[in-house]
């Protein structure tokens, strides 16, 4: 019998998904008792280290989970669900761990490197463990702001490192309490295969033979993104569709490119390391009536097992009889059906502009109430910028760039205006404020399109994305103008991003997914194979 412990504070469907699709039942703890009977007792913890050790105390869960540990029985914790393990965290300071390991969690220090640390990084694993019996050496999914640090104290706990600017626990072990930095459930097939290594039990084999531990530096890769813009077509089916520059019909007709549910198992199958939808005349329906929208993210996140995103929609939303609904609201639904990220695009102009009324945060933005319950690495910001030319750096409050592209009358400047609902209206903020402010407001991670480069296979804008990638600390994914696989080569070169996305030559078949991994990774650009 597995059992769950899900104490109600974030997202767990992909784990429950994972761990179907694998063929076990689960059983969930639904009250202190619950705990002493599970045989096999998975915590996949969510949010924050405090909330979640405030959430486990409040509902009587932290006696009978110290005495199923202090029995050594069977655990596995995945993110908070490690971190959980030790005495105290510097996220929440004052609030003590459970404290079976000794040492702190740390933050990772904000400096050359992104925070949170995002995307698939290799393991070392240290010593002989029947959890990683079948591993064989891929990169995992990590998405975390603060690490377990190894130490003198807690040596015969470490099973795994990885290097992020410093050396981490990726995975500690003792007896049958193991538990895992990384989210196996979202590692495509290594990740699955580990999961099954813990839900299999007592009959796992252990390995014959001792695997040679491999003491080289860990690398964090460039990830490979696969974006899906979905809408409903004028015979009113929801379709994958493509624009240039935003519009999205050829003769009159909403272009269909495919069935987004198909699409994104087809690009999982492909190697794409994360899949976007973005559900674009969200702004003007209403998301929690677009069942549609919600049963393709429930389909898709029951057999794509890497990142899911969602985003279109998000904000706060008065029904047609009037009752309201807040941004939190619709997050809570995507998430529920299966996202493991949302990403806000219209809204965010407003709250930027709002923040910039303000001169502070008031905890009263979508960005900010997203964050806080799910955690800053849940919340996207989709930036929809198109460039406005000048003369002079003067003529303009903005951010501006010296830009070898120059405008239609030679302009040697521009900057790049914020829109909102897909384009069709530009707003007074540039895309480097944007991201800047949402940073501050909570968002772990930017999408930054072009509305310019948007389907023109031109190559990506790279002033843009060097001015916004220089002006914040959290991960940036390249996307617009994807057109052959030396554009994902320049964009990692010239800039810092951590990600490059794209659609049209992906839904049109004219660059598989592999062939841009293989290009880069004979470039010596760090991929996922
Ligand atoms: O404003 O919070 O409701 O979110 C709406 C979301 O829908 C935003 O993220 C916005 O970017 C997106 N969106 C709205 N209209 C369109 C449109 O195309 N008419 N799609 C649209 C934006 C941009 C990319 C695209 C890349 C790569 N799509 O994500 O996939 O440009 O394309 P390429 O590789 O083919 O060049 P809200």
């Amino acid at each position: 019998m597995i059992s769950l412990l899900d104490y109600g504070a974030g997202n767990v469907r992909s784990i429950r998904n994972a761990i179907h699709s694998l063929g076990f039942s689960l059983t969930e703890i639904e009250k202190p008792a619950d705990i002493l009977k599970a045989e096999r007792l998975i915590f996949p913890g969510v949010g924050s280290f405090g909330a979640a050790m405030q959430r486990l105390h409040a509902l009587g869960y932290l006696e009978p989970l110290r005495e199923y540990l202090a029995a050594g029985r069977p655990y596995l914790g995945i993110c908070i669900g490690l971190q959980a393990l030790f005495e105290g965290s510097d996220e929440s300071p004052g609030v003590p761990g459970l404290g079976i390991i000794p040492g702190r969690i740390r933050r990772f220090d904000a400096g050359a490197l992104a925070v949170p640390h995002m995307g698939w990084n290799d393991v070392r694993v240290e010593r002989d463990s029947p959890l990683f019996a079948d591993y064989a050496g891929e990169k995992l999914y990590f998405v975390h702001s603060y690490y377990a640090e190894p130490t003198a104290e807690n040596r015969d706990w470490q099973l795994a490192k990885t290097d992020y600017g410093r050396s981490f626990l990726s995975a500690v072990e003792r007896g049958r309490i193991s538990a895992v930095q990384f989210h196996p459930e979202k590692s495509a097939s290594a990740g699955l295969r580990l999961l099954r290594r813990f839900l299999g039990g007592e009959d796992r084999p252990l390995p014959e033979t001792t695997p040679s531990v491999d003491r080289s530096p860990t690398h964090l890769a460039k990830r490979i993104i696969a974006c899906l813009d979905v809408r409903t077509n004028d015979a009113g089916d929801l379709v994958v569709t493509k624009g240039d520059q935003y519009d999205v019909r050829e003769a009159g007709e909403v272009r269909n490119l495919g069935k987004p549910v198909a699409l994104a198992q087809r690009y999982y199958e492909e190697g794409a390391d994360e899949i976007t939808f973005l559900n674009i005349t969200a702004f003007r329906d209403f998301p929690l009536e677009d069942q549609p929208m919600l049963e393709i993210l429930e389909r898709t996140s029951e057999r794509v097992f890497v990142p899911l995103t969602i985003g279109g929609g998000i904000r706060a939303f008065r029904d047609a009889r009037g009752k309201d609904y807040s941004a939190l609201d619709v997050a809570d639904a995507y998430f529920r059906s299966g996202a493991d990220k949302i990403s806000i695009g219209s809204d965010a102009v407003e709250a930027v502009e709002g923040y910039r009324q303000r001169g502070a945060k008031d905890g009263s933005t979508a960005i900010e109430q997203i964050a806080r319950v799910y955690g800053n690495q849940a919340v996207v910001i989709s930036i929809d910028p198109r460039r406005v030319y000048v003369r002079t750096p003067e003529e303009t409050p903005h951010y501006t760039v010296e830009t070898a592209v120059p405008g239609p009358d030679g302009e040697r400047y521009c900057w790049f205006q914020c829109t909102i609902k897909g384009g069709r209206e530009g707003r007074d903020v540039d895309a480097v404020e944007l991201a800047r402010v949402c940073e501050i407001l909570g968002a772990g991670e930017i999408l930054l399109n072009s509305i310019d480069r948007d389907g023109t296979g031109a190559g990506f804008d790279l002033e843009l994305i060097h001015a916004v990638r220089s002006a914040v600390g959290i991960p940036v994914i390249a996307s617009s103008g994807a057109g052959c696989v030396e554009h994902f080569a320049e964009v990692f070169d010239a800039t810092d991003v951590e990600a490059a996305l794209a659609a049209g030559i992906f839904h049109r078949r004219e660059v598989p997914i592999q062939a841009v991994k293989a290009y880069l990774l004979a470039r010596g650009i760090e991929i996922r194979a």
